[in-house]
């Protein structure tokens, strides 16, 4: 229970919760087309904690709504300090957990957050993992993605092919973007069994009109197999890691 006040306490203060950004690139040049907001802890006296081991806390006790909600808002007011720097204007994509997926409080939080922000939906996609369209809390999820879908938000299923799920939601539901699970992309280009899934992806998804974006692609060989085959995005330490946007900021500063 230790770890649940203290999360509570931070999500208080807010002091110690921190969103880095790893940028999503086009493949064959690397331009900037995106960032993914990934939500950190810095704990006083244990240090880093991911969000593997503290979302799950934070669903259990009653915490998601409003580490959800803090995770809108800081992306948004990150994403309104950046236009107004001059930076590369490209939509930020958070993870939206499982639980805000079936509580209603989503789609307030997004519309207060673009307001005070001053950013319009089209530059805050949503990532949904893959497995929360299999959860039976979720019941139907479409009108939901149809609804967020109509405020200008791009979504995306996040860890796809993970998920176990049936793949006619595709067909159903309103979606921009595929997010490959890294589990695919680990082993290429050798292992036979991968290349033959990322394929059969890629040509799925452009069958239906959607977006692939490879995430975690570390290796030139592993690139040189998504361009030839035929992918255009992606997400990856090759490109980039997920950085501070201090950092980043300072980064841009020294190229200009
Ligand atoms: O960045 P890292 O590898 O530590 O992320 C671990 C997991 O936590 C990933 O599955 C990622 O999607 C998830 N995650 C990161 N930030 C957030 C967030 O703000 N909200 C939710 N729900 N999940 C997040
Ligand atoms: O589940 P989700 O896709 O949101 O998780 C994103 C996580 O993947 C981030 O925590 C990020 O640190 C991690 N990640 C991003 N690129 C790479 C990569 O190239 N290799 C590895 N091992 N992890 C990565
Ligand atoms: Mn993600
Ligand atoms: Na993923």
């Amino acid at each position: 229970l230790g770890l649940v006040n203290e999360l509570r306490n931070a999500l208080a203060t807010g002091t110690q919760l921190e969103l880095h950004y790893q940028g999503q690139h086009r493949l064959v040049d690397g331009a900037l087309v995106g960032r993914e907001a990934l939500l950190r802890w810095h704990h006083p006296r244990d240090g880093m904690i991911s969000p593997a081991d503290f979302i799950p806390i934070a669903e259990r006790h009653g915490l998601m709504a409003s580490l959800g909600n803090w995770v809108i808002d800081e992306a948004l007011a990150q994403q309104g300090r950046w236009r107004q720097l001059g930076m590369p204007d490209v939509p930020v994509w958070i993870n939206v957990s499982a639980l805000q997926m079936f509580q209603g409080e989503l789609e307030s939080a997004l519309a207060a957050g673009l307001a005070r922000h001053q950013v319009p939906a089209s530059q805050l996609g949503l990532e949904i993992t893959e497995s929360v369209l299999l959860d039976e809390r979720a019941g139907d999820i479409s009108p939901r993605l149809e609804a967020l879908r109509q405020l200008g938000h791009p979504v995306a299923i996040d860890d796809f092919g993970t998920g176990y799920s049936s793949l006619g939601y595709l067909k159903k539901l309103p979606l921009d973007k595929l997010k490959l699970d890294r589990a695919f992309i680990k082993a290429l280009p050798d292992d036979l069994a991968d290349a033959a899934i990322v394929n059969a992806v890629l040509s799925m998804a452009d069958g239906l009109g959607l977006e692939v974006i490879a995430e975690g692609v570390e290796t030139e060989a592993q690139r040189d197999f998504l361009i030839a085959a035929g992918c255009t995005l992606v997400q990856g330490f090759l490109y980039a890691r997920p950085e501070s946007a201090e950092r980043l900021e300072r980064s841009w500063q020294e190229e200009a």
